[in-house]
């Protein structure tokens, strides 16, 4: 069923992978898990971002502490962090992956734009649970090899979508984490009615919903769509009450 494109690349990786000393990871999956049993026992789910800017606002915070505000996340029962690592549009850093997987023992969405299996690599030792493919950057046969590396790694894996064409091109992956981006990254403008492109997928997916969420009023729109897991970052990242915040998300 695997075609690939370019056989060449995909053998020196197997070669790579052997030379790292890759092995099969057991413990698979550990943030997807916990997503499921979540998303059984309780009717919102926050994925909360550790984020510094964004391309469009800029910087949030000029005294950005990720310890800080993860620390903060935690006091308000946080379980899942989506931390942007990315630098060159948001300002972020695989130091902070470190720095938090150092002293906590969490469950992490690492977002970087991921084109390359290296990264994977990178993103595993830095302990982090979870990674994203955004599908609009990733061509069909690199997202086939790059959810077979991350598979055995057992990294979990958000695919992110924004349009129906984005969706025919998951097809033949087997991941079922499905993250629809409410912004469109091109004009970033935000639109929740985006999410209506789920109807059109036929298997098992566990949706989540992602960006321009700003209080209530959006939260229970997206909910009304059947959606119960929502990734915030702004709106957290410039509250200064961020229990009442969360609170109210929460309630
Ligand atoms: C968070 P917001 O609007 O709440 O800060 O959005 C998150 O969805 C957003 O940061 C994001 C993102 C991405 C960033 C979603 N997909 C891909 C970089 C790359």
């Amino acid at each position: 069923k695997l075609k690939y494109k370019n056989k060449y690349y995909y053998k020196y990786n197997i070669k790579l992978f052997k030379f790292l000393n890759i092995k099969e990871n057991k413990k698979k999956n550990i943030f997807l898990n916990l997503l499921l049993k979540k998303y059984y026992e309780e009717n919102t789910i926050l994925i909360s971002e550790i984020k510094r800017s964004s391309p469009l606002k800029g910087i949030f915070n000029y005294n950005f502490n990720p310890i800080k505000i993860f620390i903060n996340y935690k006091k308000n029962n946080i379980i899942f962090f989506s931390i942007l690592s990315e630098k060159n549009f948001f300002l972020g850093s695989y130091i902070y992956l470190f720095k938090l997987n150092r002293i906590f023992n969490t469950f992490i969405l690492c977002k970087d734009f991921i084109v390359d299996f290296i990264q994977i690599y990178k993103i595993n030792l830095l302990k982090s649970n979870c990674i994203l493919f955004i599908i609009s950057i990733i061509n069909k046969n690199l997202l086939l090899e790059l959810e077979y590396y991350a598979n055995i790694l057992g990294l979990s894996i958000i695919l992110e979508v924004n349009n129906f064409e984005e969706i025919k091109k998951i097809k033949y992956l087997k991941t079922s984490l499905l993250g629809i981006n409410n912004r469109n990254l091109k004009n970033f403008k935000i639109d929740f009615n985006n999410l209506n492109i789920i109807n059109n997928i036929s298997d098992f997916k566990l949706i989540i919903s992602e960006s321009g969420i700003k209080n209530k009023i959006d939260l229970n729109y997206i909910k009304k769509k059947n959606i119960k897991i929502f990734l915030i970052g702004e709106t957290l990242m410039k509250t200064k009450e961020l229990d009442n915040k969360i609170n109210n998300f929460l309630n």
